[in-house]
């Protein structure tokens, strides 16, 4: 046996054991597919061979295709073929899995005669994340064993089963007992050899009822369009499960192989795995080569409002202890109900149950002095966005908390270097910028100011990881990575709707791009309120010269906060959840663009968007130029888990990538033909273009 190849094989009496070994998660590469179809040969040509076992090493099965491959030339032999190959084969073919059995993986398995799976063993069907179909049979294999039903929900939700639920929805043949798939499958081979079973090919189950079946496709379809709005791949999975009801099984599997390829060459398949990729990424920092993480066990919250309430809950979900300060026996009592609450909704939704939150709620403990918080790892500070304020609290940190502890702020825009410098402990001080609300939005903005200790920020990407957090680290300006951004492209769609465009036309197109809801929806969900107050803060120092937009603020003046006021940009007469529109924002705009001598013109949905993403992307560039994001990578996964991008497009900068760097400057050479201040083009991007490259260089993989 060769200890170095990616599959290795071993005679145990009559059985060839065939054990892939790709760390990490053993994916199908080109060797593995090689070996795997090497293994299938040597089990029909040595006649002391009866049966073959296929196991995975390490912690998984195996966990599909490797991603890697995709978009680069195909390598034979493909995977269906060699499937195929072992699913004909003369002799029995069983696998045990324990781990992640996904995507190709799966197919693997559904291609083999029996399976057994061990607890802890994660079966699933999750290519419609990357934009993909399974292509290696899984959609002709998958409905002969499971229903047509639960085939199709488990491929368009990606969802993945457990061992018992793969037993029970007839994924697996049988349950094994501890944690050694060798053990677990010998044992069953040898069992199924001495009962003498043939081999029982997927292929040759036939599906039930296939009036109903189809029945049951349509209905699942007509739920789909609505659920996975702007997705290719789900209609296709729904294509192929028909031609599997439909069609011989050889067919169906031409035809899978057909769509396949298309999803494949898809600009979605693009997005979602780049998604995929950099979402992973994002904690490989430098730090973290020159650093470990300091000990991270009890923290303190300050502030008990929804911020502080919210990351509370995300630090007792982590397993760790909280002490919550508010200043009064009020504010503690309604901090400790903010926390409560989310637990008694999950109670309720019958996701939690009392004992839980007991045990849970065990860790937390209230308090109105700050010396109760003197033992504790790590301090975040969540209370109001003023920096007076904030530096008032971290005076009393520096005062109490113990030499080491790391002294977080959650803020969206202030200055760190400013809140660190009123501490005798700078090299502890960071920012942890959490969206709201913060138990459920999984990106964390790691903030790292000039003079913090490297250890620091490691702590913070560790604590992140706990946390089940997307981390991205990201360098002191105003607003960061994501809020800097926002500010850009939001402007530039206060000069669209200046110059033409409807709020509703606007939020119409941002929503046609992929985006759930429009800037102007948000900006009535979060609150007018929020938006102005940051303007107001920003009115001394803004360019006189450059254009404002004042229409937000007229809303604003009348008390039309959005949602919670009934009305904002839209109108939410008694129990709408959805806004209508609204004539008199209309007139309000209508008179500002009078004020300013303004004759308004058409935009189309295209243009729009090629305004709005220039504006994005083009700040998006300056961040990465003065070194605020370490890779266009991390503005894509702030944007994809902060602010609603839709995930199939990759992200802003791989957007940009995907409409070539040339197209987006001469959009912003264009535009600042009417406004050079607003339009000036980073000078990274120009680099980029003249040199020929694109974003995704700068990632360095
Ligand atoms: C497919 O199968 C298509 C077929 O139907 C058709 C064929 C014709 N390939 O997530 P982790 C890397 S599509 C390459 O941090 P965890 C990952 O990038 C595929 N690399 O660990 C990371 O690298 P690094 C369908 C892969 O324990 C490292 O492994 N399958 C792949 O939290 C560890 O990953 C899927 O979509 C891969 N397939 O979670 C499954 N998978 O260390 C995708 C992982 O350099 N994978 N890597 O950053 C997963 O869901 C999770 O990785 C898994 C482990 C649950 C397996």
């Amino acid at each position: 046996m060769n200890a170095q190849a990616l599959v290795q094989t071993q005679q145990q009496g009559p059985v060839l054991v065939v054990s892939i070994n790709n760390p990490p998660v053993n994916a199908l590469g080109q060797g593995v597919r090689a070996g795997l179809l090497a293994a299938v040969e040597q089990l029909e040509q040595d006649a002391a061979l009866k049966a073959m076992l296929i196991v995975g090493q390490g912690k998984a099965f195996i966990a599909g295709a490797d991603i890697r491959e995709f978009g680069k030339p195909p390598m034979a032999p493909a995977l269906p073929d060699v499937l195929n190959r072992m699913e004909t084969g003369s002799k029995l073919v069983v696998a045990a899995i324990h781990g992640p059995a996904l995507g190709g993986g799966l197919e693997v398995a559904m291609a083999t005669h029996f399976r057994v799976a061990l607890a802890g063993a994660k079966l699933g069907l999750p290519e419609v994340n990357l934009g993909l179909l399974p292509g290696a049979g899984g959609t002709q294999r998958s409905p002969r064993l499971m229903g047509v039903k639960a085939a199709t929900e488990l491929m368009l939700s990606g969802q993945h089963l457990s061992a018992k639920a793969a037993l029970a929805a007839g994924l697996v043949d049988k349950l094994a007992e501890g944690d050694d798939p060798l053990v677990a499958g010998l044992a069953y081979v040898n069992e199924l050899l001495a009962r003498g079973v043939p081999p029982r090919r997927t292929r040759d189950l036939a599906i039930a009822d296939k009036a109903a079946a189809l029945a049951e496709l349509d209905a699942i379809a007509l739920e789909s369009v609505k659920k996975t709005r702007g997705l290719f791949s789900p209609a296709k999975i729904i294509e192929c499960v028909r031609a599997a009801v439909e069609l011989p099984f050889e067919q169906g599997l031409k035809r899978e192989r057909e769509l396949f390829l298309e999803c494949l060459n898809s600009p979605q398949r693009q997005g979602l795995v780049h998604a995929f990729f950099a979402e992973r990424e994002t904690a490989k920092i430098p730090e973290a080569k020159a650093a470990a993480p300091r000990a991270l066990a009890s923290i303190a919250v300050i502030g008990g409002g929804t911020m502080g309430a919210g990351i509370t809950v995300s630090a007792l979900d982590a397993g760790l202890s909280v002490v919550m300060v508010e200043r009064d026996a009020e504010s503690i009592a309604r901090g400790q109900k903010n926390v409560e609450k989310v637990y008694d909704g999950l109670i309720a939704r019958g996701r939690m149950t009392a004992e839980a939150k007991a045990a849970t709620m065990a860790r937390y403990t209230p308090s109105t002095s700050y010396d109760a918080i003197k033992h504790v790892d790590l301090v975040i500070e969540a209370v109001f966005e003023d920096i007076e304020v904030k530096k008032a609290v971290f005076k009393e940190l520096d005062r109490v908390c113990k030499s080491g502890a790391v002294l977080a702020t959650n803020t969206s825009y202030l200055d760190i270097d400013a809140i660190a410098a009123v501490t005798s402990r700078p090299q502890d001080v960071i920012g942890l910028h959490f969206f709201s609300p913060a138990n459920i939005m999984k990106l964390l903005e790691i903030v790292v100011p000039s003079k913090v200790a490297p250890d620091v920020v490691v702590t913070s990407f560790e604590l992140a990881k706990r946390m089940k957090k997307v981390p991205v680290r990201a360098g002191v300006c105003d607003g960061f990575i994501g809020n800097r951004i926002l500010s850009v492209y939001r402007e530039a769609a206060n000069y669209v709707l200046e110059d033409g465009a409807s709020p509703y036309d606007i939020d119409a197109a941002v929503r046609g791009f992929g985006y759930p809801m429009g800037p102007f929806q948000v900006s009535d969900l979060a609150g007018g309120d929020i938006g102005w107050a940051t303007r107001k803060r920003k009115a001394a120092t803004r360019d006189p010269k450059a254009r404002y937009v004042e229409v937000a603020d007229r809303i604003a003046e009348r008390g039309w906060y959005g949602q919670k006021t009934g009305r904002g940009w839209y109108l939410y007469p008694e129990g709408a959840r959805t806004g209508q529109d609204d004539p008199e924002v209309l007139a309000i705009v209508d008179a500002e663009r009078k004020k300013k001598g303004i004759t308004p013109r058409a935009f189309s949905h295209d243009e729009i968007m090629r305004r709005y993403m220039a504006a994005m992307v083009n700040e998006g560039a300056k961040v990465l130029e003065e070194g605020i994001a370490l890779r266009p990578l991390d503005i894509d996964v702030t944007f994809l888990f902060g602010y609603g991008f839709p995930r199939w497009r990759g992200g802003p900068m791989k957007w940009a990538d995907m409409q070539g760097l040339d197209k987006v400057l001469a959009d912003i050479q264009e535009f600042a033909k009417e406004d050079a201040l607003f339009w000036q083009p980073a000078a990274l991007l120009q680099k980029l273009v003249a040199e020929g490259k694109n974003f995704d260089s700068l990632n360095q993989r």
